[in-house]
């Protein structure tokens, strides 16, 4: 018989995620479809969907591992490989994972990092109307001067959301800026300021020193500032973005990850790569380019969506 389809915020999460979802069902629907008949290939096959969704070696030994300590018979059978898999998987992501307690301080202030592309802006865009539909006040800073277009952008989202920007001109120092807004936010009692910054500078490093420049101009003026440093990763980027992870995490010690673009890619599950070899909390997944789309992490919503029941 026929499962009913899943409504709602579930359901749609599920949609959303179709690519990297299609790679679990195409491996393992079939298993699903008849879970009592065994499949002595069942183990293998989730293998290759783990690492085919880039969940990295890491997390797919660890779940392989929980799945192989099955006896024999019952590595066979999907009935009793998913419950565990999916078990695995939450394991994985139990420690890293955590919405942000933006109450502690006044103004929170989030520095926003990630390379270009990566969604840091759109991501702060829809955060800043998220927090202003809970009664908070925001303010954005616009720290990526690289580029005039970035600049632009974030004012963009500022005048729809009516939420204050502060900026300098293209090519100004981004530490000055990340300093003129921490002044007006105490200025003006803001409760959450958020930080734009380049995803791109003439070479790395001075990219990785702009950064730390930023996060030292905060942490003068509010010693317990940034309160938390969110790295932006495009969900389709796939190992790649692991080690965009290491390094911006050498530079300026990051607090939090928001992955984006889990709805485009056949390869979400480099969350759990990211989850397994960093203990860092995954705070927000972007799954379109609505506001709605930028979700808060859930595991247990996030890994029922991915994987075929
Ligand atoms: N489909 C999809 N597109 C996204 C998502 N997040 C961001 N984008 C798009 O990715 C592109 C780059 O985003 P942007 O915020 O400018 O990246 P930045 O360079 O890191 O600031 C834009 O076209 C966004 O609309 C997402 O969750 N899903
Ligand atoms: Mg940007």
């Amino acid at each position: 018989m026929e499962k009913p389809v899943k409504k709602g915020l579930f359901g749609r999460l599920r949609e959303k995620l179709g690519r990297s979802r299609s790679t679990f069902d195409e491996s393992l629907g079939e298993a699903v479809r008849h879970p009592e008949t065994p499949d002595p290939d069942l183990a293998d096959k989730l293998e290759e969907a783990l690492l085919l969704a880039d969940v990295g070696m890491d997390a797919t030994q660890r779940i392989m591992g929980a799945v192989r300590r099955l006896s024999g018979k019952k590595q066979q059978l999907a009935s009793e490989v998913l419950p565990v898999a999916k078990q695995a998987m939450l394991d994985i992501l139990g420690d890293n994972y955590g919405p942000l307690a933006t109450a502690v301080a006044s103004p929170f202030v989030i520095m926003v990092v990630g390379v270009n592309g990566a969604g840091k802006t759109t991501t702060i865009g829809k955060l800043a109307l998220q927090f202003k539909n809970q009664g908070k006040s925001v303010m954005l800073a616009a720290g990526d001067t690289f580029r005039a277009a970035a600049i632009e952008q974030l004012q963009q989202w500022g005048e729809r959301n009516q939420v204050p920007v502060i900026a300098q001109a293209h090519g100004s120092d981004s530490g000055a800026v990340a300093h003129d807004a921490m002044q007006a936010a105490r200025a003006r009692g803001v409760d959450i300021l958020i930080i734009d910054t380049a995803g791109r500078l003439h070479t790395q490093d001075n990219l990785m020193a702009e950064l730390g420049k930023i996060k030292r101009v905060i942490g003068k003026m509010d010693e317990t500032a940034p309160h938390e440093v969110l790295m932006v990763i495009d969900g389709g980027t796939g190992q790649n973005a692991i080690r965009q992870v290491q390094q911006f995490n050498e530079a300026v010690e990051l607090t939090g990850l928001a992955v984006t673009k889990l709805d485009g890619t056949a390869r979400g599950g480099v969350l759990l790569a990211a989850a397994s070899r960093f203990h860092l909390p995954i705070r927000y997944i972007g799954v379109g380019e609505g506001l709605e789309d930028l979700r808060i992490f859930n595991p247990e919503a996030f890994i029922d969506a991915l994987m075929p029941e």
